[in-house]
C-alpha cells in the first residue's frame, strides 16, 4: 500500500523477481497485480496495488486498493512511503496501523531524499510508531534485503502505544 507514484511497483518487481520496469515507465497502476516471493524458504504471495492517499477511495484506483486491503485481512502490509513526503505517506500508513493490521514500512525514495538533504530519524520514526522501518531505493535494490528480513517482525501495532508514544515525542 502507499501513495501514488511512490515507487510501490518497482518494490513489488524487486521482491518477486520481476523485470525492473524503465525507471521512466509512465505505468501508473489501476488494477492489482499478484506475484510471489521467497520468505523463510516458503513462496508467499504479494500484491501489488493502485495507490492511494488514504482508506476512503476518492477514484477507480484507490478503490481496487482499499478493496484488496479490506479482502485480505489476513496479510502484512508493505506500505511504501515516499521519503520527500513523510507526512503525507504517515498520514496512510496510521490510518493502517489504527485499523490493526501488521505492517512494515518501506521509506522509498531515499536518494532524493539524500539529495534534497532531508534527514529523518529512522529509528525514533519507528519507535514512535513501534513498526519496522527500512530506507529502500527501489530503483537500485538497496534496502529490499532488509526489507524483506524483518518482515516477520510486522506485528499488529497497539494503536493506544502508537498515540502515547507520538504524544511524547517532540
Ligand atoms: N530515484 C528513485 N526513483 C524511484 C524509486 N523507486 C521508484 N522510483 C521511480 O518512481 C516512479 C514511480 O514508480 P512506481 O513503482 O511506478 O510507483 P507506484 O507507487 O507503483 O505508482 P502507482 O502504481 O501509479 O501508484 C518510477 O519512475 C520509478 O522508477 C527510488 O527509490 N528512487
Ligand atoms: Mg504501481
Amino acid at each position: 500500500m502507499g501513495d501514488p507514484n511512490v515507487g510501490k511497483s518497482v518494490v513489488f518487481n524487486r521482491l518477486t523477481g520481476a523485470k525492473v520496469m524503465e525507471s521512466n515507465y509512465p505505468g501508473t497502476t489501476v488494477d492489482y497485480t499478484r506475484g510471489y516471493m521467497r520468505l523463510d524458504g516458503k513462496d508467499v504471495e504479494i500484491i501489488d496495488v493502485p495507490g492511494t492517499f488514504s482508506l476512503e477511495p476518492k477514484d477507480k484506483a484507490e478503490e481496487v486498493a482499499v478493496k484488496m486491503l479490506r479482502e485480505n485481512r489476513d496479510s502484512i502490509i508493505i506500505c511504501v512511503i515516499d521519503s520527500t513526503k513523510l507526512e503525507r505517506g504517515l498520514y496512510l500508513a496510521l490510518e493502517i496501523i489504527e485499523e490493526g493490521y501488521p505492517i512494515i514500512i518501506a521509506l522509498n525514495m531515499w536518494d532524493i531524499a539524500k539529495d534534497k538533504s532531508i534527514q529523518i530519524d529512522v529509528k525514533k520514526l519507528e519507535k514512535v510508531l513501534g513498526v519496522p522501518v527500512v530506507p529502500t531505493i527501489a530503483v537500485s535494490g538497496e534496502g529490499i534485503k532488509e526489507l524483506v528480513s524483518r518482515i516477520k517482525e510486522a506485528s499488529p501495532p497497539d494503536i493506544k502505544r502508537v498515540v502515547e508514544r507520538a504524544g511524547g515525542v517532540k
